[in-house]
């Protein structure tokens, strides 16, 4: 299995987020990445390319609005021009455009625009977040352009993690949906169907909104029930997609406290979904704070877990391209994402 990393990832580095009422240090730290790579040479799973930077934002723009990447790329400036000592603290939005206001017109204010285009307060947005988040794109890009070419997998191994952001909004540590471009990468180099594979604890949001109009794009989620679970307000069964999308979107919510048994049930039920859609590649959003011991999450998987979840996915035959989401357990994220690919490359031979 090849891996394409993004060696900026670094870059985005938040200080603290907002939670319960305080600013607490940021679980999505840049260790995180430094682990599964380390775990990745460690068990000689491939080649490990650094991911080429990209020319341009097409790739991006073919699933974030034109408005929010204008925004992204001007962001930091525009922060530490509302004050110079900005420079030394994150930014974080405060207000929120919620129903009956407007988001058809920008406003002026930096801090409003920042509200426009997010959805919560525990995404800080930091000098290197657009360097670190369009290299991740990158990152994502060249992994699907490498399956595309004829690889059965590839691994996009980047941070900060994309599921939670959509067409127009950051949000969930989430700036770039790097799979949802990943995917929308494999339609353009030819595939007429894909499917999206969320495999995070928490409902990968963003994707599903990218996608949920369309039929060449099957999106599946297994995640914490919204109805107690971040992000809250999507991500339940009955969401089946709309228009011409309806019947390819299929969110798998679980209760909380819910073991690999019962999540493994799950998976063979996405993974049938994605059979029934046709596709002929998938994108699979590797969060692995399905993890018992994660800090922020819910559920019980153990760290050999993962290699039968990767053998699972290899047995529906697709070509894959993994793209790196969640994991706050930073000790056990390396062996615990590459368990899954390590699982994958074992059965897919
Ligand atoms: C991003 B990804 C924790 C509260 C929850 C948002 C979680 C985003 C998860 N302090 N904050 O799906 O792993
Ligand atoms: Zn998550």
């Amino acid at each position: 299995m090849i891996t394409f990393f993004n060696d900026r990832h670094a870059l985005h580095h938040g200080k603290m987020e907002m939670f319960r009422g305080e600013l607490v240090p940021c679980f999505e730290v840049p260790s995180r990445v430094d682990h599964v790579l380390k775990e990745l040479k460690a068990r000689q799973l491939g080649a490990i390319e650094s991911a080429p930077e990209l020319a341009d934002t097409s790739a991006i723009t073919r699933v974030h609005s034109q408005r929010y990447v204008d925004f992204l790329t001007g962001a930091w400036d525009e922060w530490v021009a509302l004050d110079p000592s900005n420079a030394q603290r994150d930014a974080i939005p405060s207000y929120w455009p919620i129903r009956t206001f407007r988001s058809d017109v920008l406003p002026a204010s930096f801090p409003a625009r920042m509200g426009l285009f997010s959805f919560d307060a525990g995404s800080p947005l930091t000098s290197g977040t657009w360097t670190a988040a369009r290299a991740g794109a990158g990152c994502a890009l060249a992994a699907a352009r490498s399956v595309a070419g004829g690889e059965r997998a590839a691994f996009a191994l980047t941070r900060p993690p994309g599921h939670h952001a959509g067409v127009d909004f950051f949000g969930g540590y989430c700036f770039l949906n790097n799979a949802a471009i990943a995917a929308q990468a494999l339609r353009d180099t030819g595939l007429d169907r894909v499917a999206v594979l969320d495999i995070d604890f928490h409902h990968g949001n963003g994707t599903q909104a990218i996608f949920y109009g369309r039929a060449d794009v099957f999106t599946t989620s297994i995640h914490g029930d919204p109805r107690t679970e971040y992000p809250y307000y999507l991500g339940y069964a009955d969401e089946r997609g709309e228009g011409e999308g309806l019947g390819f979107n299929r969110n798998l919510p679980l209760a909380r406290g819910t073991g690999f048994a019962a999540w493994r049930e799950a998976l063979a039920q996405a993974l049938q979904g994605i059979a029934d859609s046709k596709a002929q590649a998938m994108v699979v959003s590797l969060g692995v704070d399905t993890f018992a011991g994660d800090p922020i999450s819910g559920f019980g998987l153990q760290s050999p877990d993962y290699l039968r979840v990767g053998e699972d996915i290899a047995a529906a035959g697709l070509p894959a391209v993994f793209v790196f989401e969640g994991g706050y357990a930073v000790a056990e994220i390396g062996v615990n994402a590459v368990n899954v690919l390590d699982g994958f490359r074992q059965r897919a031979g």
